[in-house]
This record gives structure tokens, sequence and C-alpha cells, in this order.
């Protein structure tokens, strides 16, 4: 899953894809790397980041939308607004990503009316202040309990198992400890029974094991992704699609 902001502020690229035309040849780059599926999101949802009207959102995202998603290459929608969801779904998306894990009221309803996937991501607290003091008595077993929950939520308002990703949520109200751990245990999220994504590229978590900057952070994400997929995710999502394809080819071509 290749990501896609159209943002002024996200922490890796923020405003180098703010024009519509240069969000959509990105894109195009990153279906030509290899990219099975594009992540559009026109809110910033890293540590501290300011909520954006859905106004806002929806002038950023549907242009963009729009224009990739008649292309071949499924395009999801990363929001936590049901209303820019339904933009999204009408205009031909094929995913709703959603870092509250469709908890806003009308989310889950509106993807349910829709033959599209889902991903219900765990986070702790809200992206303004989850970093400032994040805690779990057993991050594993907390964060894999709460997707249970919403994966059940989920199928009760008519979203079949098949429809639903999860994601344990890399960085979201968490310390690098947590992540690593989750790292570590990401198979045994795989006895949840749905499609497992990991979002590792570029996180800050990164930064503090190498001292880099977000853009210089491209063999750190490669190295997560490789170890996610070693331990069980069925898609990662990133920025460095063509390196993280390169890595993933000798993997699998070691496995067969
Ligand atoms: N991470 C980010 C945004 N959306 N969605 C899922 N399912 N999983 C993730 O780990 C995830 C996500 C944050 O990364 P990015 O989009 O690069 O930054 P920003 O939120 O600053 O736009």
């Amino acid at each position: 899953m290749g990501v896609v902001n159209i943002t002024p502020d996200s922490f890796s690229d923020g405003g180098q894809y703010a024009d519509p035309a240069r969000a959509v040849a990105h894109a195009h780059r990153l279906i030509g790397e290899g990219s099975d599926i594009l992540d559009i999101g026109g809110e910033s949802t890293r540590p501290g980041a300011a909520p954006v009207s859905l106004d806002e959102e929806r002038r950023r995202v549907m242009p963009v939308l729009e224009a990739l998603a008649a292309g071949g290459v499924p395009v999801s929608v990363d929001t936590r607004k049901p209303g820019l969801m339904r933009e999204a779904i009408a205009a031909g998306a094929a995913m709703v990503n959603d870092v509250t894990a469709l908890s806003a009221p009308g989310a889950i309803e509106t993807a349910a009316k829709a033959p599209v996937a889902v991903c219900l991501m765990h986070m702790q607290g809200d992206p303004g202040t989850m970093q400032v003091n994040p805690g779990y008595q057993d991050v594993v077993r907390e964060v894999r309990d709460y997707l249970a929950g919403r994966i059940a939520a989920a199928e009760r308002a008519g979203i079949a198992r098949d429809r639903i990703v999860v994601d344990p949520g890399f960085g979201f109200g968490k310390t690098v400890e947590h992540n690593l751990a989750l790292l570590r245990a990401l198979a045994e999220f795989r006895q949840l029974g749905v499609a497992l994504l990991a979002g590792l590229s570029r996180k800050a978590m990164l930064g503090k094991l190498t001292g880099r900057e977000p853009r210089d952070r491209v063999h750190a994400s490669v190295a997560a992704a490789l170890l996610a997929v070693q331990n069980g995710a069925h898609i990662v999502r990133v920025h460095d699609v063509a390196a993280t394809r390169d890595a993933l080819a000798v993997w699998q071509a070691l496995k067969s």
C-alpha cells in the first residue's frame, strides 16, 4: 500500500503533494514502483496534529481520489470522517482506512452500506496528545482485544470478515518499546482471522532507533516492512514502494 498524503503537515512528506496534480503524479509513480493499493489521506494524524474540517479534507482528497479511482489500482481513503467516507466510496474508493477503527457515529454504517474493504486501526487517545504518556499493562493483549471488539462491531453491522483488515497502529499512542512488542508479536494478530496491515514507514520509532530524520529513514523502513511481512502482515503501508518491493522480492524468492 503506497501512501499519498495531500497535506501541508504530514510528518514525513508534508507539503510535497499538496497540489492535486503533484499528488496524482506521485500516485502514478508509486503504481509504477509496484504499489497494489493507494492510500489517499488529507489529514495528518502525526503526534500533535490538529484536526482538519470536513470541508478542507474533502477539498484536498476528492480531486485526487477522483483522478485515481478509475485506474486499475484500488484506492483507499485514509479518513475518520463518515462524510468523506461516503463521498470517497461514491467516487470509487475500494477501501476505507480509519485510524479510529470506524468509531465515529455513522462510520461503521457508512462502510457497511458499500462493498468496500475496511481497515480498523488501534490508537490510544487522539493524535493531539497520544504520545504524551502512552501506557498499557500488556500492549499486545490490549491492542488485540480492542481489534477483536472492533471486528465484532463491524460484523454486527453487516461487514463480512473477508472485507476486514486490522492494524495495531504503530506509533499511535505507543512508545518505542510498545511498538517493538507489537512487531515481535505480530503473528498473534493473525489469530483474529482477518487480514493484517502494518504501517511503520518512516515513523518516529525508526528515528529513535537510527537517529535519522523522516526522509532518511528509507533503509530502516524497508527493514521494518520486511520484518512485518515475515511476522505475518498481509499489507504494508509504505512511502518507499520500490525499495520495499525489492526487499520483499528477495524474501519471496527465499520462501518459494
Ligand atoms: N499511519 C499513518 C496514517 N495512517 N493508517 C493505518 N492503517 N496505519 C498506519 O500505521 C497509519 C495510517 C501516519 O503516517 P503518514 O500518513 O505518513 O503521516 P501523517 O499522519 O502525518 O500524514
